[in-house]
């Protein structure tokens, strides 16, 4: 489930840091009387009483005129991206307000003094609660049989499963299915006990699991089921043609939200750039975004290959292709384009 990020805007000193002290009811940043005192975004994973899971963000001064201050103030409006609900300690803030209604994100407006219940009130409200959603959609219904490849190689967690596998799984035996899980190693072993009515692998063996089904059999992958719950499946499916038309002069932009330490089998930096440059030629340009650094001006690339997102808010990944669009540059995501790279994107069942 996605956290409500709630991040807090206003000009230097306006108390920011103590009101998310306050909420948190902890020390989660500094608070002094010095102008300028938050300059990195804080970020605080708390529950909230009536919001749930949340995460407070908290932001450098908007006015800061110091030396600094134009970097802080990039960095502050970097987060608009993630944000589900901002909290103005002024509303004197026209070119943030500005963006923020441009994003579509709502808005309030704390008054010094007026409490916390009452902030929490009046988020509860500006918050948009989606419903929840099914990962796996229309693809499976009770008593359905499905089969999860799950390569546990050495870019898997040590002693766990991902996070997507581990809400697929608890998904489908909320809904009623029989969940069967093998690595590609064990795959021909669980296809010899059972006939699933859907396999759901990684999408970096897309290839060799398509092989070894029968066609009837309905295949499709973990990233997929997030992009497609995520982000908007259509664009994603779009974006992916462009990669016909890259050479080894286009630039690719690939974007990933966490930043988890890249290894050796890494997808975003080793896989993807190899199967992409064996198609379009060893010249192709790849560059990588980690976390929270999306190049603001995204013209220069001709598409941008998004993570799968497990980490990253329906909100973010929006806001991204919105971005991308908006500069023209075709965007996909890891699913979507091993998919097309594999050559099966016309095999796989869309949730
Ligand atoms: N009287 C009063 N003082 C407050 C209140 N909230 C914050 N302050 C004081 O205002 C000063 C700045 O508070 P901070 O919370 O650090 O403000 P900030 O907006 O995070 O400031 P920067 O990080 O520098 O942008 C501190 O001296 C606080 O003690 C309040 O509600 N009432
Ligand atoms: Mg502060």
């Amino acid at each position: 489930m996605d956290r409500l990020h709630i991040a807090f805007f206003g000009p230097v000193n306006s108390g920011k840091s103590s009101l998310i002290n306050a909420l948190a009811g902890q020390e989660v940043s500094l608070v002094s009387p010095i102008p300028g005192t938050t300059t990195d975004p804080v970020r605080k994973t708390i529950e909230l009483p009536e919001l749930g899971p949340c995460v407070l963000i908290d932001t450098a001064g908007l006015d800061d005129g110091s030396l600094l201050g134009a970097e802080r103030e990039r960095r502050t409006r970097a987060v608009i991206d993630e944000t589900d609900v901002a909290v103005l300690l002024s509303d004197a803030m026209p070119g943030l307000v500005a963006e923020l209604e441009a994003c579509d994100i709502p808005m309030v407006v704390y008054k010094r003094g007026q409490g916390i219940p009452a902030l929490i009130e009046q988020i509860a409200k500006a918050a948009r609660v989606e419903e929840q959603q099914w990962l796996t959609g229309k693809l499976v219904k009770a008593g359905d049989c499905v089969l999860l490849v799950m390569p546990q190689d050495s870019e898997a967690p040590k002693g766990r499963l991902i996070l997507p596998q581990v809400q697929v799984l608890r998904e489908l035996l909320d809904r009623g299915c029989n969940a069967l899980c093998c690595t590609p190693e064990s795959l021909q072993n669980a296809l010899k006990k059972v006939t699933p009515d859907l396999v759901i692998t990684d999408s970096q063996v897309f290839g060799p699991v398509n092989s070894a089904l029968s066609p009837e059999i309905p295949l499709t992958s973990f990233s997929v089921l997030l992009a497609a719950a995520k982000g908007d499946i259509a664009t994603f499916v779009e974006g992916s043609a462009a990669i016909d038309k890259l050479n080894s002069n286009s630039r690719v932009l690939i974007a990933e939200a966490c930043t988890h330490v890249p290894d050796t089998e890494d997808i975003g930096r080793v896989k993807i750039p190899a199967l992409l440059r064996k198609r379009a030629g060893e010249g192709l340009q790849v560059e990588i975004a980690a976390g929270n650094d999306f190049p603001e001006d995204l013209t220069p690339y001709d598409l941008i290959i998004h993570c799968g997102s497990c980490v990253a808010t329906k909100t973010l990944v929006r806001s991204r292709t919105r971005k991308a669009l908006l500069a023209r540059v075709p965007i996909t995501n890891y699913g979507i384009a091993l998919a097309k790279l594999q050559g099966i994107l016309g095999r796989i069942s869309l949730p």
